[in-house]
């Protein structure tokens, strides 16, 4: 009896690998075919993590180059970190402007500069203040400040802006200061086209004391005179020897 049940043991045995490598083999077929729902949700949830995973490592990145980048710029206050470039000039005047005031000494005068402008705008009065001053005539253009369809045009959104005419359309110019000594400077030698005196202005960006990035024009409280150069070494020179009589 105990031998019988020793041999039905046995035969259990050798058989039930090769029955549970079926079932195994129908269960895996069935898998395949039709995920169960369970496991179709365990799936999307991996690729979500996948994915989360993935955004949080780009922005990891992201966020060490940026901080490298803003950091050596910190390091650097005053460095130039643009080509330096002009505002191009506008081969045909803008559509639709309506002059709003016509600023002449003589009646005859034609005017070759329009000023864009808002009328409270104390840089503005400061550019009208040099116009009157050296009486040029002008146009003015009245900018609604909300909307600034008069200067859609331009790239800088702020006022004053002058458009100065030249033989190849028209200038603009901007920043008040830039605009008083651009002027002046036109003026006083007439050599220079207004576009060549607009290139001698050129908008840079810099890093300043606080690692911020600025955009001004550095030499803009300057006149630019071709000969300046020889003039100071002579005026240098006549204070010498003023100080030399001195001595
Ligand atoms: N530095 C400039 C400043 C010009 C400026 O800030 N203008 C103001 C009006 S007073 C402006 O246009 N602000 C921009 C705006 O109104 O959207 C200059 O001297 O011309």
């Amino acid at each position: 009896m105990a031998l019988r049940v020793a041999v039905a043991r046995l035969k259990t045995v050798a058989g039930g690998p090769s029955l549970l490598r079926i079932n195994n083999t129908f269960s895996r077929s069935k898998h395949f075919n039709s995920e169960s729902p369970l496991a179709k949700h365990a799936r999307k949830r991996t690729s979500t993590v996948r994915l989360i995973g993935g955004g949080v490592a780009i922005g990891v990145v992201v966020g060490a180059a940026y901080s490298y980048f803003s950091d050596s710029e910190r390091k650097l206050p005053g460095a130039i970190v643009n080509t330096p470039t002009q505002i191009p000039i506008l081969k045909t005047l803008p559509t639709d402007l309506k002059v709003t005031r016509k600023v002449r000494h003589n009646n005859d005068e034609i005017a070759n500069i329009i000023l864009f402008q808002y009328p409270t705008c104390p840089f503005c009065c400061k550019v009208r203040a040099f116009l009157d001053y050296v009486k040029v005539p002008y146009d003015i253009i009245e900018v609604d400040p909300i909307l600034k369809q008069q200067i859609s045009w331009s790239d800088y959104k702020k006022v004053p802006i002058l458009l100065v005419k030249s033989s190849n359309g028209y200038q603009p110019l901007t920043d008040s200061t830039m605009i008083v000594s651009a002027l002046a400077s036109y003026l006083k030698d007439k050599t220079f086209t207004i576009e060549d005196i607009a290139n001698f202005y050129p908008s840079m960006v810099y890093v300043d004391v606080d690692g911020k990035r600025k955009t001004d024009i550095m030499n803009k409280y300057f006149i630019m005179n071709e000969d300046e150069s020889e003039k100071s070494k002579r005026l240098n020179f006549e204070n010498e020897r003023t100080m030399e009589k001195m001595v």
